[in-house]
């Protein structure tokens, strides 16, 4: 039984047709986007929403990661003993190849990336998937030489003991703490990318409780000096391994402090995975970033637009500001649905660096009454007005940065419809 009909189950649904297993399939809506290709590869499969009486016919539920564990079918499931999976945790049994897994809180689509473009540089058969929009049994093939693999902590809850030749967590701060009673939980289920990896890769700037089998090897990054030979750090400006030079920041592909933690993030564990390491650092430079992250849109009369939609939390919205404060000269667009952990946080740098805040959506209030006494503040409903107040507030050499801080299903589908909207929005009236 599959529980939940986007990506994931769709994915799902079309592994077992390949393999001839019977399946049904449960989601709370009764009509998911979904539907239509579901009934292309099976007019006849049963689809209903979910019920106790309906689980009692699985002999095992593949969860998809946006259904929650504590979801009453599945607490019924597993009083009932009926075993309950996730795609991810099915591909570590079934993958033939090596296999890296990238989680953290932030950067993991950058990083996951930035690592596939680097391996595929050097040697056919590599495959990028998982919570970065490609669905892991969508990338499982017979031709894999590497996989390299992008898990969510919602993936991690059931994807425990992966297989890997490399994991890592790039870094951990606040989010989704409506899926978990605590931090603590979130970052716990984080840590379970290492219970079965041959080399962790290990971000020495984080401080938390985290474990590594006995057996496995370690590589750290960070953005102090390496501490050992093996590790990545940096000295006057230029990413080391040990006393070894590689690269210098400005040569790196993506600015900001935070792409210098996942360049390092990455060549650490192309390293781990038997990279070789000139290759990596040539076509490193030929990486172009994946859109809606501090992505570059338009100069218009010496305003430069960024559209940041995947921000959706604090710190991903205080890397973007970081990385292109110069004094009082940032223009930020934020709102949406708000995360739990309040906007408090971003108040320093909002004092120091933000000349305008524009607050847009279903947040504008809590974002108005936490950050509105450290710069000009305006509230608007829609991102279209939003986006009007910046242009009408901007200056020549200002930054208008649209880096929300916030989900965006209060008026978008996702990150992406809300960064197309963004990026429509710039070209309108200035193509
Ligand atoms: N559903 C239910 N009951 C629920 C919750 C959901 O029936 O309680 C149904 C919905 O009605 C819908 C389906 O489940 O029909 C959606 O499943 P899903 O939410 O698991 O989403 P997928 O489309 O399968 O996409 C998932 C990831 N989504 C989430 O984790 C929420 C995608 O990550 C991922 O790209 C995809 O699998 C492939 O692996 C998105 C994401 O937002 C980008 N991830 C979070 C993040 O990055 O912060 C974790
Ligand atoms: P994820 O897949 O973890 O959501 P992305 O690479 O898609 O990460 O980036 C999401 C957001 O986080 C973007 O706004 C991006 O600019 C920002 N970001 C990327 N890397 C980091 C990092 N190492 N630390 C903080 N923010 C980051």
């Amino acid at each position: 039984m599959i529980f939940g009909l986007g990506a994931t189950g769709l994915s799902c649904a079309q592994f077992f047709e390949s393999k001839g297993l019977n399946y049904t399939i449960i989601d709370d809506n009764p009509s998911p986007k979904r539907l239509a290709s579901l009934r292309k590869i099976n007019p006849d499969v049963s689809f209903c929403r979910p019920n106790s009486e309906i689980i009692l016919g699985a002999s095992e539920i593949v969860v998809s990661p946006g259904v929650a564990l504590s979801n009453p079918c599945l607490v019924e499931a597993s009083k009932l003993d009926i075993p309950v999976t996730g795609d991810v945790a099915m591909f570590g049994q079934l993958a033939n190849a090596p296999m890296v897994a990238i989680t953290g809180s932030n950067g993991k689509s950058t990083v996951t990336a930035m690592l596939g473009h680097l391996a595929s540089c050097q040697s056919a058969g590599v495959f990028v998937g998982g919570n970065i929009g490609k669905p892991c049994l969508d990338v499982l093939t017979e031709l894999a030489k590497l996989y390299i693999l992008e898990v969510s902590s919602f993936q991690l809850e059931l994807a425990t003991n992966l297989p890997t030749v490399a994991s890592v967590v790039l870094n951990l701060s606040p989010d989704h703490l409506d899926r978990y009673n605590s931090l603590d939980d979130y970052y716990e289920v984080k840590g379970n990318v290492y219970q079965n990896c041959e080399t962790a890769i290990i971000n020495r700037q984080l401080q938390w409780d985290y474990s590594i089998p006995t057996e496995s090897s370690s590589i750290s990054f960070g953005q102090d000096k390496p501490k050992s030979l093996g590790d990545f750090g940096i000295i006057d400006g230029v990413i080391h391994q040990g006393r070894t030079k590689l690269i210098s920041q400005e040569q790196l592909p993506l600015g900001g402090a935070h792409n210098v933690s996942n360049c390092m993030a990455a060549l650490a564990l192309g390293t781990a995975v038997g990279l070789e390491m000139a290759s990596m650092l040539e076509d490193l430079k030929s990486f172009r970033g994946l859109p809606h992250r501090c992505e570059l849109v338009k100069k218009i009369n010496d305003v430069t637009f960024y559209n940041d939609s995947k921000a959706t939390n604090i710190a991903s919205c205080e890397a973007a500001i970081r990385s292109f404060a110069v004094g009082r000269n940032i223009i930020l667009l934020l709102g949406g649905v708000s995360k739990e952990t309040g906007f408090s946080d971003l108040s320093p740098l909002v004092k120091a660096f933000v000349k305008k805040l524009i607050a847009f959506g279903e947040a504008r209030e809590e974002i108005s009454e936490t950050l509105g006494e450290f710069c000009d503040l305006e509230r608007c409903t829609t991102l279209a007005r939003a986006v009007t107040l910046a242009k009408k507030s901007a200056k020549p050499r200002d930054i208008v940065l649209f880096s929300p801080a916030c989900a965006s299903f209060d008026m978008f589908e996702d990150y992406r419809a809300r960064g197309d909207a963004f990026k429509s929005l710039v070209y309108r009236y200035s193509p």
